[in-house]
């Protein structure tokens, strides 16, 4: 599929010391730096597309670009990979209720969403590949765990046996009652007769009149959820054959811990008999006024709605970045409209003919973003900076502030 258009990173001032990217990992239950490294592999699930791209959706992705622009500010590649989920109950349901073709839902939320994300200066990914088009790798995935004894099928449904990965549950740490609930509210099916694990996931569906079907060599039909996260992942990260983990980052929102991202790790375990990564990362879920925001309560609130009714897309990144990207946070239009008024002054400030000393805040930020990307003290460190400058402080270069904002928050003014 083709990926988003381009966005410029501005070259920043060599003088910069960037420390190691520390970053909660969900696995270890803590904050560890990323090893140093030239080439950094980030896979970051992408939208099932029938919504996009409500606020829940764009703060995760915001989450993941300042991971790959810190990365990069810090003088190292990054290869990023995001999947589209364009064949899925959820998309098929959504088509099937609004009268529509699957395939035609998809296309236009993949559209939308690939212009939300330019608005919104996410990078784009080296790869974006829909599920669709990444069949054949799919398949091939399938039927090497069935070949090393870890699928057996239910009537003409292929399952994984979860635990034939030592692992299993390592990276998610809920208890097995948690696991059953959540397994079954996130499109499982713990009570099936005939699964030899409650917990065990779906590879493969087989036909279903009226649904979308491919070919392979266990029957025609379509894939389970979470191996195609792992097919694409492995595939397009390439990972390094002597490196500890497949991939470094694995990224979502924390809706995805359980049982997504532990399914996916246990199906790249049994495929490249090691961990498949080294850290992975979950953003919190953004809720409306304090209220989950879901589609059975149709509170969402869509990116291109905000920027068609004449929203700077900066203030939405500065609203997001107010708070801590792994925290349960809220929107509302009291913190949209502060958002707005500070970009606001932050450009105002940036063009007046002398500013305050700028490269202490740069230092300020880039030490904030490396602390698991503390948004929030990043953004007070600017909100001082913006106060001093309007009262008339001088000895600073707006444009080494405003080209390491740019590239290290994205905030492009
Ligand atoms: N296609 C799958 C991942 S393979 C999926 O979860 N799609 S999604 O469209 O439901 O979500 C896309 C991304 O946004 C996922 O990383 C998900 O964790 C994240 N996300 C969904 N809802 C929210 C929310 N309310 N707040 C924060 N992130 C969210
Ligand atoms: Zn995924």
């Amino acid at each position: 599929m083709k990926s988003w258009a381009e966005v410029a990173i501005p070259p920043l001032d060599s003088s910069f010391f960037f420390p190691p990217l520390s970053l909660w990992d969900t696995a270890r239950g803590g904050s560890f730096p990323l090893v140093d490294k030239d080439l950094y592999r980030l896979y970051v699930c992408g939208i099932t597309p029938y919504d996009a791209t409500h606020l829940g959706h764009a703060a995760t992705y915001l989450t993941f670009d300042l991971v790959n622009r810190y990365l990069r500010a810090r003088g190292s590649q990054v290869r990023f990979v995001q999947n589209i989920t364009d064949i899925d109950d959820p998309l098929l349901e959504r088509a099937d209720r609004d009268g529509v073709d699957w395939r035609v839902l998809a296309q236009s939320q993949i559209d939308l969403f690939r212009g939300d994300m330019v608005n919104l200066h996410i990078l784009p990914p080296d790869h974006y590949i829909g599920v669709v088009e990444a069949m054949q790798l799919v398949t091939d995935s399938i039927a090497t765990l069935n070949e090393r004894g870890t699928a057996y099928s239910v009537d003409n449904d292929l399952y994984f046996q979860v635990h034939s990965d030592g692992a299993f549950g390592s990276r998610s740490h809920y208890s097995q009652g948690k696991m059953l609930e959540i397994f079954s509210e996130r499109g499982g099916d713990p009570n099936r007769i005939g699964k030899r694990d409650p917990l065990d996931a779906l590879l493969w569906l087989g036909h279903k009149d009226g649904e979308p079907s491919w070919p392979s060599s266990f029957g025609e039909g379509r894939p389970g959820w979470h191996i195609e996260c792992c097919a694409i992942a492995l595939h397009y990260l390439a990972p390094e054959s002597d490196a500890s983990t497949s991939i470094d980052i694995q990224g979502g929102g924390s809706d995805l811990i359980f049982p997504h991202h532990e399914m996916s790790a246990a199906q790249a375990k049994i495929l490249q008999g090691r961990e498949f990564a080294s850290h992975y990362v979950h953003a919190g879920m953004i809720g409306l006024d304090g209220v989950k925001m879901s589609k059975s309560l149709g509170n969402l609130v869509f990116v291109s709605k905000l920027v068609a009714s004449g929203v700077d897309p900066m203030a939405i990144r500065w609203a997001l970045m107010e708070s801590h990207y792994s925290v349960d946070r809220s929107w509302s239009d009291s913190l949209l409209s502060d958002s707005i008024a500070w970009i606001e002054r932050f450009r105002r400030a940036l063009s007046m003919m002398e500013v305050a000393p700028t490269s202490s805040v740069v230092e300020e930020v880039i030490e904030a973003q490396a602390d698991n990307l503390d948004t929030a003290r990043a953004l007070n460190a600017l909100k001082k900076w913006i106060v001093v400058c309007e009262s008339g402080a001088t000895g600073g270069q707006a444009g080494e502030l405003s080209r390491a904002m740019d590239a290290i928050l994205g905030l492009a003014l």
